[in-house]
């Protein structure tokens, strides 16, 4: 999993946003509550590394909220400008809009001088495959303009949607990275189901969340996998025939969190 991974479409993508970045002011990157670190695209940072940036952790509902808390304690300590969203639900998306408007009539600030409120923003909703950006761009436009589904690679274009007269945002498809430097980061991207599945092992995925259950959630370890905290150890105690199979299951539940509020990374590890 640590080998070369990287569909066209992505490399084509960044490629785009590179020609399409002097029409934008402001990234929005979605990073995902249960693996902030691990879901940030460091790739595209280099593209927008002189723009106004605002980190939207998503899917708060599916992470554990004390270390949810420890995650935005730790990224406004770094200076970082984080919200908390739940785009499903449309929980915050509001202040981010605010947030969205200030920041860019910050940067613009001939517009400020002239006494303009109104200042144009054009953001683009930058993240992994999967993450939450079409969903959150129907709340903002509040219509169910884009397509979102619980599978990765779904938007293939970058469009611009307008949410009013001064406000324009660009969803953009799913960018992962050529390389995961670390193991752990893949297994991590497989359980937020951003990575389509024939890119990694299930059963070193459901290892490592059986070792970070049984470390971090000891009772809901206790009650699903009978605290084993390796894929080893849970095969020899319940002697599936199919492993594979079985690793794959486990994934998928978790993706549906049938497991409960799970985060899987927590700061300075
Ligand atoms: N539980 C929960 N699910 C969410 C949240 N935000 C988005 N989702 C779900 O995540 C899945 C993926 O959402 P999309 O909006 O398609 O993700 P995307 O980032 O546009 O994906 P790509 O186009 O593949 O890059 C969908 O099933 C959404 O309903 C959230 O805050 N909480
Ligand atoms: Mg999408």
């Amino acid at each position: 999993m640590t080998g070369e991974w990287f569909p066209g479409h992505m490399a084509k993508t960044k490629r785009l946003l590179t020609e399409k970045k002097r029409e934008i002011d402001l990234a929005l990157i979605l990073i995902d509550a249960r693996a902030p670190i691990s879901s940030i695209n460091q790739y595209l940072n280099e593209v927008f590394n002189d723009k106004p940036k605002i980190y939207l952790l998503n899917k708060c509902d599916l992470a554990d909220p004390v270390t949810t808390q420890l995650w935005i304690n730790e990224f406004e300590k770094q200076g970082k400008q984080i919200f908390k969203i739940n785009a499903k639900k449309g929980t915050g998306v509001r202040s981010v809009v605010k947030a969205a408007e200030e920041t860019v009539l910050k940067s613009k600030k001939r517009y400020a001088q002239l006494g303009l409120k109104n200042i144009p923003v054009r953001a683009t909703l930058l993240g992994i495959p999967n993450i939450g950006k079409s969903t959150l761009l129907n709340r903002f436009v509040r219509k169910n303009v884009a397509i979102a589904q619980n599978k990765p690679g779904l938007t293939r274009n970058l469009l611009w949607y307008k949410v009013n007269d001064h406000f324009k945002i660009l969803d953009t498809p799913g960018m992962l990275w050529p390389k995961f430097d670390e193991p752990e980061t893949g297994y991590k991207i497989a359980l937020l189901n951003s990575i389509a599945n024939y890119v990694y092992d299930p059963e070193k995925v459901t290892d490592f969340l059986l070792s970070t259950m049984a470390e971090h959630y000891p009772e809901q370890s206790l009650k699903y996998f009978n605290s084993c905290n390796s894929w080893i150890d849970f095969l020899q105690q319940t002697k599936f025939e199919d492993s594979t199979n079985k690793a794959q299951e486990i994934i998928r539940n978790f993706w549906e969190s049938k497991y409960g509020s799970i985060s899987l990374e927590w700061p300075n590890e």
